[in-house]
């Protein structure tokens, strides 16, 4: 048994119960309040961040990117990073520079100067990606999907952001949005 130390607002989060529901792996979730962190959570990840997860008698483990490699290792099936070595590491890149999405989209949400044309040109980026091919780490879904929709939904269903103007991206969310896993990861975003 996993138990994920959890928060419905975060995206980081997200990206773990996305693995996990893909992966059909059972698990018990403790939701943390962000506002009022419990003391012990710095004793299963100094930051006191969330997503942590544990499983029985083994060591917390925190950093969701390190979480989701760690679940892929533990849950081969189905798989969410390619076989081929060059193509694991594409995945894997797009993964390490997450932050060019993410400062523009906190930078956007922050309502800083000069924000809303950076998380634009982000977005637009991430569409032109998704016009050379059917998902963000290649021919197949995964964990490179799974890294950026979180933030894709919380800009859409959360901050209005209108993705209607972004064709390849649009179409990428609704087939992504087919899927059950990332369904109810929009439903949670929905009853935030
Ligand atoms: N690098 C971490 C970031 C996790 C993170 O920033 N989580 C936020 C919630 S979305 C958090 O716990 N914030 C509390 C804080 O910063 O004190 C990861 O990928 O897991």
């Amino acid at each position: 048994m996993i138990t994920l130390y959890d928060a419905a607002r975060c995206p980081y989060c997200a990206r773990v119960r996305i693995v996990l529901a893909e992966k059909g792996v059972e698990v018990e979730t403790v939701e943390i309040d962000l506002q009022n962190r419990p003391e012990w959570l710095y004793g299963k990840n100094v930051t006191g961040r969330v997503p942590v997860v544990e499983e029985d008698d083994g060591p917390p483990l925190p950093e969701s990117v390190v979480i989701m490699e760690f679940l892929e290792d533990r849950y081969p099936e189905p798989p969410l990073l390619p076989r081929d070595p060059v193509d694991r590491a594409f995945v894997r890149l797009l993964v390490f520079r997450d932050h060019d999405f993410t400062d523009p989209y906190y930078a956007f949400r922050r309502g800083e100067d000069g924000a809303d044309e950076r998380f634009l040109s982000a977005i637009a980026q991430l569409n032109v990606a998704l016009s050379e091919r059917p998902y963000l780490g290649g021919a197949e879904y995964g964990l490179a999907d799974i890294a950026y929709v979180p933030w894709v939904l919380r800009a859409r269903d959360m901050l209005g952001v209108e993705i209607g103007p972004f064709p390849a991206l649009r179409d990428w969310l609704a087939r992504l949005e087919e899927r059950p896993a990332i369904a109810s990861e929009a439903g949670i975003v929905a009853a935030l």
